[in-house]
C-alpha cells in the first residue's frame, strides 16, 4: 500500500495538534481546504504530537487522540494513498532540523509571537522552553519537506512569516537550501470564533461550550449553537467589529456553503436570530454527520489506521532525510562513513 509520492508536483505541508477533540474552527480553517488540494499537489498532513506536549497532556489520552486525528484526516475525505498522513514523532528529522534552526532564530523574534503570549497566559504554571520555541519546530516541519504551500488558519500567519524569515536567513548564508513557503488561506472562515466569546478564536483546549467538536452528536451541536452569544439588536448583518457573534455564525454558514457572509445575511434578512441559529446547526450537522459515520467505521479498524501511519512515516522519513542531510552538510556536521 505504498503511497506514491509525486515529485513533479508542488508540495503542501500542514499539521494539526492532537491536543483535544478537533473543532469546527480546525475544520473550516484548515482541514476543509486540504481536500481541495489533494489532486493538484503532493500533500503531506501531519499529526503534530510533538507540538501537543508544549502543554501538559495525559499520555494515554494523547496516544488515543493521535490515532483519532489520523482517522479524522481520512474521514474528511483525504485519500491516504495520495496524501502522506503520518505522526510527527515517527520522523526524527523534525526534531533534528528544529535544533539546527533554533540556532538561526533570535530570542527577540520568538518573544514577539502572539501565540506564545496567549498560551503563556493560559498556562502560567507551565511556561516551558518548548512553548517558546514552538514556532521553530513548526518552521522545521514545513522546511523539512521543501514545502511550497501551507494551508493554515489566520492564527498561524505570524508563525509562517517567521518560517519564511528563518529560511531566507539560512539561504542567505548557505545558498538555496530551503524552498520559501507561501500560506494558503480559505476565502471565508480562516478565523472561526468562540461561541461564548466571539472576539476570541474557537480553540479545542477551551471549555466545551465554546466550540463545536467535529465528533459532537447532532443534539449537542444544536444545543451549543442555540446558546451561542449574539447581541440585542436582532438585525442579521455581517459586521465583525460591532456584531462579532452574529458575524461568526454567518461566517460558519458561508464557509460550509461556499458563499460569502453577506450573501447569507441577505438570504436571512428580516428573520430572527432563532432562524439564523437553526440554519447554522443544520449546515454544521449536514457537513459533520457523514464524516462522523466514516470516522466511527475507521476507528473500529485500528490496525488499518496504524498501518497507514507506519507506512506513511517511512515515506515522510525518506523525503525528510534528503533535506536534513543537505542541511547538516551545509552547517558543517561531521561526515558519515556510510
Ligand atoms: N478558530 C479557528 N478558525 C480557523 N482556523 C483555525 N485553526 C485553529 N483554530 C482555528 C487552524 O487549525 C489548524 C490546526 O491548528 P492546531 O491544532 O495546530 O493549533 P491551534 O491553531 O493552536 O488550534 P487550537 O484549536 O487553538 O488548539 P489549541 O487549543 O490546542 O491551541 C491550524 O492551521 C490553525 O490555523
Amino acid at each position: 500500500m505504498e503511497t506514491p509520492v509525486a515529485p513533479q508536483k508542488k508540495i503542501i505541508f500542514s499539521g494539526i495538534q492532537p491536543s483535544g477533540t478537533l473543532t469546527l474552527g480546525n475544520y473550516i480553517g484548515a482541514l476543509r481546504n486540504f481536500k481541495k488540494l489533494e489532486d493538484e499537489y503532493q500533500c503531506i498532513y501531519c499529526v503534530v504530537d510533538m507540538h501537543a506536549i508544549t502543554v501538559r497532556q495525559e499520555a494515554a489520552a494523547l496516544r488515543k487522540r493521535c490515532l483519532e486525528l489520523a482517522g479524522i484526516y481520512i474521514a474528511s475525505g483525504l485519500d491516504p494513498k495520495k496524501n502522506v498522513i503520518y505522526c510527527q514523532s515517527h520522523v526524527s528529522g523534525h526534531a533534528e532540523l528544529s535544533w539546527i534552526l533554533n540556532c538561526f532564530t533570535y530570542m527577540g523574534e520568538l518573544n514577539r509571537m502572539t501565540q506564545f503570549k496567549d498560551k503563556s497566559a493560559k498556562h502560567a504554571d507551565n511556561i516551558n522552553a518548548g512553548l517558546f520555541t514552538y514556532p521553530v519546530l513548526m518552521a522545521s516541519d514545513i522546511l523539512l519537506f521543501q514545502t511550497d504551500l501551507v494551508p493554515i488558519g489566520a492564527d498561524q500567519k505570524q508563525h509562517l512569516e517567521l518560517t519564511r524569515d528563518i529560511a531566507q536567513r539560512f539561504n542567505g548564508v548557505y545558498g538555496d537550501v530551503f524552498t520559501i513557503p507561501e500560506g494558503y488561506f480559505g476565502k471565508v472562515g480562516s478565523r472561526i470564533m468562540s461561541l461564548q466569546e466571539p472576539t476570541r478564536k474557537m480553540s479545542k483546549s477551551d471549555p466545551e461550550d465554546t466550540f463545536i467538536a467535529l465528533l459532537d452528536p447532532p443534539d449537542v451541536i444544536r444545543r451549543k449553537v442555540k446558546r451561542a452569544v449574539t447581541d440585542s439588536d436582532a438585525e442579521i448583518r455581517f459586521d465583525p467589529a460591532n456584531k462579532p457573534g452574529v458575524s461568526n455564525l454567518l461566517s460558519i454558514i458561508a464557509a460550509l456553503n461556499d458563499q460569502t457572509p453577506d450573501q447569507v445575511a441577505a438570504e436571512l434578512q428580516g428573520q430572527g436570530y432563532g432562524k439564523l441559529k437553526e440554519r447554522v446547526a443544520d449546515c454544521v450537522i449536514a457537513t459533520l454527520e457523514p464524516m462522523q459515520a466514516e470516522h466511527k467505521r475507521l476507528m473500529a479498524d485500528k490496525a488499518y489506521l496504524q498501518g497507514v501511519l507506519d507506512e506513511n512515516a517511512q515515506i515522510a522519513n525518506k523525503m525528510a532525510m534528503k533535506t536534513l542531510r543537505k542541511v547538516q552538510r551545509k552547517v558543517g556536521f561531521a561526515d558519515r562513513g556510510r
